[in-house]
């Protein structure tokens, strides 16, 4: 076989289903073996931000590496900001660049596509993944990429591959994975020692779940978990929607001051907060009404576990919840709190606010059943909270625009499940524009287009800016032309009727480009806003 099919057998073979990619003349070899070889589904879009954000997102969906395949320089760098999303949320996404094959810069030309060196590529990705590797020697080629493979899948990171294409048909032997990372199973033990003593002395323990849990595919024994101790469970801003597919009873998502005040009294008041898998970040904790005292909580991140200032090193989150598991016992009863969602859309000639859009989603997920969710950033996202819990993947912590639309289609192409897509018009404008794809593939989204003409969620910080107006593109207009289904609606009855519409249309992508009324934002952005400037002034 050659380097490229060993590569993407490898890669297949540690969880990726798919490649989303855009080709250039340094990645033809490469797209050729893609493409004939047939080891993996691919598909390209239309601009590697795009490419970036649904690769991330098929990660997330299936707690595996998935593939953004590009081409050297103009490519790759299109690619930098998805990638550095996905490192900061933690998305095992496998970067393959093509690049100028050896000698190519020997005949002492500058290479079109090349920055300051022919390394600069290589540094920079340095910078936004966990680990990186340029395949220019297949004798070397094996051990290197099961190296590399092997740190996306335990650290959950992006990885970066480099492949000059005077390389990719040198015969190369098949990859060897390496062997799980051994565990010490003595410390593993005194950790939880320490940690059940805690809980089962606190009068008030309590769970919060973030996006590790999903990460490590370990959701279903957090849920067991939570059911042994008998501890309420919150799930932190950026960890919405886990465990919306498990047994576990989740009280609602952490959002401080912006959140729901029993919720949030609940989680501060907690004498022994236990964070599994937390980004410990300003969305997560930014907001928090008291200022939390994370000192006291029980953190299990990042493959440590501390609790006060006691620091267990190397105790992966499975090793740490498989051996809680094994000891849990009830240590509180669940409180009866339980987090209800608005529904209800009334359907009349009233103008449109967020929340009025996620009771007509309720609505719809009580009647059809719930839908995976892509979120992109602005008020959407925040509406999003107001929204049932269920499988969702958004920005929360990196916050980058643009991710909506592209994600909802590596949803639909990681789990053939038809999602729901949130995005406002801002974001919209920069990569809403990959709906085009859908017809090709067969991807049939429902989109919810917040359109209130406005980077809105940046108003809300600084009124006074004119800049944040924007234009109404009616974008729903453009809808047929790119092979879907546009509706442009101005009141709720007419929300309520294209949702119907949207359910029972499938095959098409179907925009329902929301007209909201100037300046409504969500309650959950208003409180956010308000509790960020607060805590910001103390
Ligand atoms: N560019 C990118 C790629 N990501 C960003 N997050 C920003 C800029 C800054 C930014 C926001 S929220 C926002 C911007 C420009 C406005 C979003 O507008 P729209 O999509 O219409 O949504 P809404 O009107 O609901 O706000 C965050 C704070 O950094
Ligand atoms: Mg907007």
């Amino acid at each position: 076989m050659n380097l490229a099919e060993s590569l993407l057998y490898a890669i297949r073979e540690h969880g990726a289903r798919e490649i989303f990619g855009i080709p250039g003349d340094f990645a033809l070899p490469l797209f050729k073996v893609i493409e004939e070889a047939g080891i993996l589904p691919f598909y390209t879009l239309s601009h590697e931000p795009g490419v970036g954000f649904a690769a991330d997102a098929a990660a997330r969906l299936r707690s595996a590496p998935a593939v953004a395949a590009v081409t050297y320089g103009a490519g790759a760098l299109n690619l930098v900001n998805a990638v550095a999303c996905a490192y900061a949320e933690k998305a095992p996404v496998v970067v393959i660049s093509g690049a100028p094959g050896r000698g190519e810069s020997g005949r002492g030309l500058l290479l079109h596509h090349q920055v300051k060196s022919l390394d600069s590529q290589f540094q920079i990705f340095r910078e936004i993944t966990c680990d990186q590797a340029r395949l220019d020697d297949p004798r070397t080629a094996p051990e290197v990429i099961a190296r590399v493979l092997h740190n996306c899948v335990t650290q959950s990171r992006p990885v970066y591959f480099e492949t000059p294409r005077s390389a990719i048909f040198a015969e190369c032997a098949p990859v060897t994975p390496l062997p799980p990372d051994p565990v010490d199973a003595e410390a593993v033990q005194a950790c939880v020692d320490e940690v059940l003593l805690r809980l089962t002395r606190a009068s008030a323990p309590m769970l919060m779940v973030g996006v590790e849990v999903r990460r490590f595919g370990l959701e279903q024994k957090v849920a067991q978990l939570a059911q042994l101790l008998g501890a309420p469970v919150v799930t932190s801003f950026l960890g919405r929607g886990l465990l919306a597919n498990s047994s576990a009873s989740v009280l609602g998502t952490y959002i401080g001051m912006a959140g729901d005040p029993e919720l949030t009294e609940m989680v501060e008041q907690s004498d022994a907060l236990m964070l599994l898998g937390v980004i410990v970040s300003d969305t997560n904790f930014g907001v928090s009404s008291r200022r939390l005292n994370l000192r006291h909580a029980i953190h299990a991140e990042n493959g440590a576990v501390s609790l006060g200032y006691h620091i267990y090193p190397n105790i992966s989150l499975e090793a740490f919840v498989d051996a809680l598991l094994a000891r849990a016992t009830r240590v509180t009863a669940t409180p009866s709190v339980t987090h209800t969602y608005p529904r209800g859309l009334l359907a009349d000639d009233q103008p449109i606010t967020p929340t009025d859009i996620a009771r007509g989603v309720n609505d719809l997920f009580a009647a059809h059943g719930r839908m995976p969710l892509a979120a992109d950033m602005g008020d959407c996202f925040f509406t999003a909270l107001e929204m049932d819990n269920t499988e969702l993947v958004a920005p929360g912590y990196y916050a980058t625009m643009g991710y909506g639309v592209p994600a909802g289609l590596g949803v639909q192409a990681a789990t053939g499940r038809r999602p729901l897509i949130l995005v406002g018009d801002g974001a919209f404008q920069m990569t809403g524009w990959e709906l085009g794809n859908c017809r090709r593939y067969g991807w049939d989204p429902i989109v919810l287009l917040f359109n209130n003409r406005s980077w809105e969620m940046l108003r809300v910080f600084q009124p006074e800016s004119r800049f944040n107006d924007l234009d109404d593109w009616r974008f729903a207009a453009l809808a047929e032309e790119l092979g879907g289904i546009g509706r442009r609606v101005t009141t709720r009855a007419e929300l309520a009727q294209a949702l119907a519409h949207a359910v029972a249309t499938p095959g098409r992508f179907y925009l329902i480009e929301i007209m909201l009324a100037p300046g409504a934002v969500s309650t959950t952005l208003a409180r956010f806003v308000a509790g960020l400037t607060a805590a910001r002034g103390a």
